[in-house]
């Protein structure tokens, strides 16, 4: 009989992120989350307020307490095993022996098979979720330009598979609102957000609508509008409206594309239009194809950035990048960094569609939780590496929290 011995525990953390290395810290590789909520700490309808969160899980040891019977057999198949493992051991001496034997005759400088810093990289790699694809070329690249005697040196190494992987991100500048002097309705930007359901489409749009709506706007052109097109649920309208209200932006609903032509007549001379749209399933293309016409009334002016959640995998980032792309979006706004530690399967798809990052949303906190995409951010939050954040940031450009620019 084999029973669950579990042990429950509950971790109250500011951030999922931190919730989620205090639980691997107390609790190990084993622990499991079962629950997962935030709990808002002070603020208004959760402007300026700090969220924690709250996750219970366990942990399950197996307990047996086996019949005679069942212990006889297991004990046979224990034996079993262990002679097993030990030809296996057998076996894999055999096998040292005869590399060690091999590796005196090879060509100076020719790599054996898998020398411990490349195997001790790949497994990095693995670990932070990168593609077998995107792991691949760089053990490739490492093969090719280490000798067996600088794979030694895994200092060097890891700040060599930095760079790369470094090199691969590309960033998307951020927005640039044009002097009020010299805005025209044809020189307001534009900057539509698109996406899958729930990814916190209108969450971004409020964070950007208070960072750059900072400085405030005359009474006859406002630095920043939102208009949402996302009026068909009243839940989701009275968000953003909520949202704009508190932060007085004005904000503006439309459903055809006549009416966003007007609004855009109308909103003539503003800095900044932020664009909040329906939450749609990849898979739904009807309503995608509808919604993309009314967007399109906006002409060349403006911008698409379609956001993903980190903590989506390889297969399906892959398969969003390709259901949006006739919305020509420019960059990918990565949203909820903070709910997982591993983003090398999202660094390795756009790396392979070539496809820049603009922002970074790390929190449901408004508007403090986003940042300019950067190369070191990304960088950092790679798990297994000892990251030396100066010397990256002497490569790669510093990170820019564009939220401090509010409290300023
Ligand atoms: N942890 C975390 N939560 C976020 C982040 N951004 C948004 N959220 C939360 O995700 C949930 C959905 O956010 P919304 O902004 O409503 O998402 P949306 O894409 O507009 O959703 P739909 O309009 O329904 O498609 C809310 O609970 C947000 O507070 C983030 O960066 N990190
Ligand atoms: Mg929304």
């Amino acid at each position: 009989m084999i029973e669950k011995d579990l042990q429950y525990f509950t971790i109250e953390a500011p951030t999922p992120r931190e919730a989620l290395e205090q639980m691997r810290r107390q609790y190990g590789q084993e622990a499991r989350i079962l629950t997962h909520k935030s709990v808002r700490r002070g603020g208004l309808l959760g402007l300026f307020s700090r969220e924690a969160v709250e996750i219970t899980g366990y942990i399950g040891k197996k307990v047996k307490t086996p019949t005679s019977a069942q212990a006889m057999e297991e004990s046979r198949q224990r034996i079993l095993a262990d002679a097993r493992r030990e030809q296996s051991l057998q076996l894999i001496l055999k096998e040292i022996e005869s590399l060690k034997a091999n590796i005196g005759k090879e060509d100076a400088g020719r790599p054996a098979d898998k020398p411990a810093g490349l195997a001790r990289i790949e497994s990095i790699l693995q670990l932070n979720d990168f593609t077998p694809t995107f792991t691949e070329e760089i053990l490739a690249r490492i093969r090719k330009d280490f000798s067996l005697e600088d794979l030694d040196n895994f200092a060097v190494l890891q700040n060599q598979v930095l760079d790369w992987i470094g090199e691969q991100i590309r960033i998307y500048p951020s927005i640039q609102i044009p002097d009020a002097q010299v805005r025209t309705e044809q020189s307001s930007k534009v900057f539509i957000v698109v996406g899958p359901t729930g990814v916190g489409k209108t969450t971004t749009i409020a964070k950007l609508a208070a960072v750059f709506g900072v400085g405030g706007s005359s009474s006859s052109s406002p630095k920043v509008r939102i208009v949402t097109i996302d009026n068909y649920r009243i839940a989701a309208l009275r968000q953003i409206e909520t949202y704009a209200e508190i932060m007085r932006i004005p904000v503006a609903c439309v459903e055809s594309v006549g009416e966003f032509k007007s609004f855009l007549a109308m909103a003539d001379g503003t800095g900044l239009i932020l664009v909040d749209t329906i939450g749609r399933s990849p898979r739904d293309l009807a309503k995608l194809a509808e919604m993309k016409a009314v967007l399109d009334a906006a002409g060349t002016r403006s911008e698409i950035h379609l956001a993903i959640s980190a903590t989506t995998k390889a297969s399906d980032v892959e398969e969003i990048l390709k259901t949006f792309e006739p919305f020509k979006y420019k960059a990918v706004i990565l949203t909820k960094l903070d709910e997982t530690l591993r983003i090398g399967n999202i660094i390795s798809v756009l790396a392979a569609s070539r496809k820049p990052i603009s922002y970074i949303a790390d929190g449901q906190s408004v508007p403090q939780d986003i940042e300019q995409a950067s190369v070191v951010r990304l960088l950092m939050n790679l798990e297994g590496f000892h990251v030396n954040r100066e010397r990256l940031e002497k490569r790669f450009g510093e990170r820019a929290k564009i939220s401090d620019a509010y409290w300023s």
